[in-house]
């Protein structure tokens, strides 16, 4: 096929056979990991071990996929809290590569891979590709961050595996990034999906038509978007955009994918086991049923995780789908349990701006974070209250003041913040728990 085919035949790539597996085959296959990961778990890893046997129970105490149920939840504060390798189960001789995604505080959390686990990683990357219809020959435009932010390297792996050419172009830089698309006949771009409606924006202005261009599907996440989104992008680009969702935590990128039908992205159940559970209660839901998203991965050696609760707000369905896989499917992911947002593809909690505000003097402990979006790009500004002694300051302290916070938030976060000093008591006070998000982007 050619590269610059604009077809978008879907084609079945050998290793995506795990997709179409027979049911009673997959949950014999999920039990039989389930078993083993826990028994891993149980060994090396001490906060586990404690809280089951906390629980009495043993790793014998699987023998249903339903057991699952009585096993302990993990959650993000027990990443933070063995920061940085306390949920390792590998010794460091195995461990080839570390990740790191934003935590609540100042710190990252930080996710480890074996050789083994590169390879689990760069099959589900290449199932989500071939589920997308991409196959040896396509050009991929990784535009996905390359770093500690699994996006860039998670795709970077798949795509080549699936023999398909990689352009590693990372984020940033819209007009090479359109330089590229037009001159190396990209037929597949990976991105989040505001970056790519701010490259459908800048295309337009450089009078640049990506209708005529090979391009015809995005890979789209890392971030909540929606159905009108995708009706956008796809008619104002010709492209197919599809939705692809992970966290660093289970892996990163590819745990779950959609396929041509665009029906909610499949989860790759036999690596990655799902429950949906009622927030307050911890309870299962019904299939279909609306809650948090609860994962465990079932062949991760490194950082094997139970049960973890990932925030994400959705439903299950196990309803087939028209492409014929087995593997039971999310709904879009529109809001979190908690109060993390992301800007620009990076994760935030307030807390971290907090952390960041509070290492500077003459700032008051009210602010606020406005988020906007400029040209399709977020856009953050954090208004922060200081002090009466440095409010009748001179201009000059007032900036340098300014300038200190943003580069405080920048070092703490990773993200540009715009900062606007305010008087006291003007930030609005609120009766209940203090508003500190105010997102005025419009999806
Ligand atoms: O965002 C991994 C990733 C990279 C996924 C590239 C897809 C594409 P983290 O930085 O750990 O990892 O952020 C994970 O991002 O818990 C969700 O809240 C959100 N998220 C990821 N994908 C989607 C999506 C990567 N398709 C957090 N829709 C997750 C909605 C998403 N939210």
């Amino acid at each position: 096929m050619s590269k610059h085919a604009k077809s978008s035949t879907a084609s079945f790539h050998p290793l995506s056979a795990p997709d179409f597996l027979p049911l009673p085959q997959l949950r014999d296959l999920q039990l039989q990991r389930l078993q083993f990961i826990v028994q891993r778990a149980y060994d090396h890893v001490a906060l586990f071990h404690k809280r089951m046997s906390e629980r009495s129970l043993t790793p014998q105490d699987v023998r249903t996929l339903a057991d699952i149920t009585k096993l302990p939840f993990t959650e993000k504060t027990d990443l933070r809290d063995t920061y940085p390798f306390g949920l390792f189960a590998s010794p460091m001789k195995e461990i080839v590569r570390l990740h790191a995604s934003s935590g609540t505080t100042g710190k990252p959390i930080v996710v480890a891979y074996t050789q083994e686990d590169l390879q689990v990683w760069t099959n589900v990357m290449l199932r989500s590709f071939a589920a997308c219809g991409l196959h040896e020959g396509d050009v991929i435009q990784n535009a996905y961050g390359y770093g500690l932010f699994t996006g860039g390297l998670g795709a970077h792996y798949g795509a080549e595996a699936l023999g398909a050419t990689v352009i590693p172009i990372s984020g940033g830089n819209t007009p090479r990034q359109l330089m590229v698309m037009k001159d190396f006949g990209v037929t597949a771009i990976c991105c989040t999906p505001s970056y790519f409606l701010h490259l459908i924006d800048q295309a337009a202005e450089e009078g640049v038509n990506l209708k005529e261009l090979p391009l015809r599907a995005g890979v789209f996440g890392a971030e909540p978007w929606t159905e009108s989104m995708r009706r956008r992008i796809e008619a104002e680009s010709g492209i197919k955009a599809y939705d692809i969702y992970g966290l660093s935590e289970i892996i990163g990128p590819g745990v779950a994918m959609e396929c041509p039908c665009q029906a909610g992205p499949h989860i790759f159940e036999d690596y990655f086991y799902p429950e949906i559970i009622n927030i307050k209660t911890g309870k299962p839901c019904a299939d279909g049923e609306e809650g948090e998203l609860v994962l465990t991965t079932l062949g991760k050696k490194a950082m094997p995780m139970i049960r973890y609760r990932t925030r994400d707000i959705t439903a299950l369905t196990s309803e087939t789908c028209e492409c014929g896989r087995t593997l039971r499917r999310i709904k879009r992911i529109g809001r979190r349990a908690d109060d993390m947002f992301i800007i620009r593809g990076v994760n935030v909690y307030p807390s971290q701006i907090e952390t960041a505000l509070l290492k500077v003097e003459g700032t008051l402990p009210h602010y606020q974070i406005v988020l906007t979006r400029e040209k399709d790009l977020d856009v953050m500004e954090v208004q922060v209250e200081v002090t009466p002694e440095v409010f009748t300051d001179t201009v000059g302290a007032l900036e340098q003041l300014q300038s200190q916070l943003t580069k405080s938030i920048e070092s703490t976060v990773g993200v540009r913040a715009g900062v606007r000093l305010v008087q006291p008591r003007t930030i609005a006070r609120s009766e209940g728990k203090a508003k500190r998000v105010i997102d005025q982007r419009k999806m």
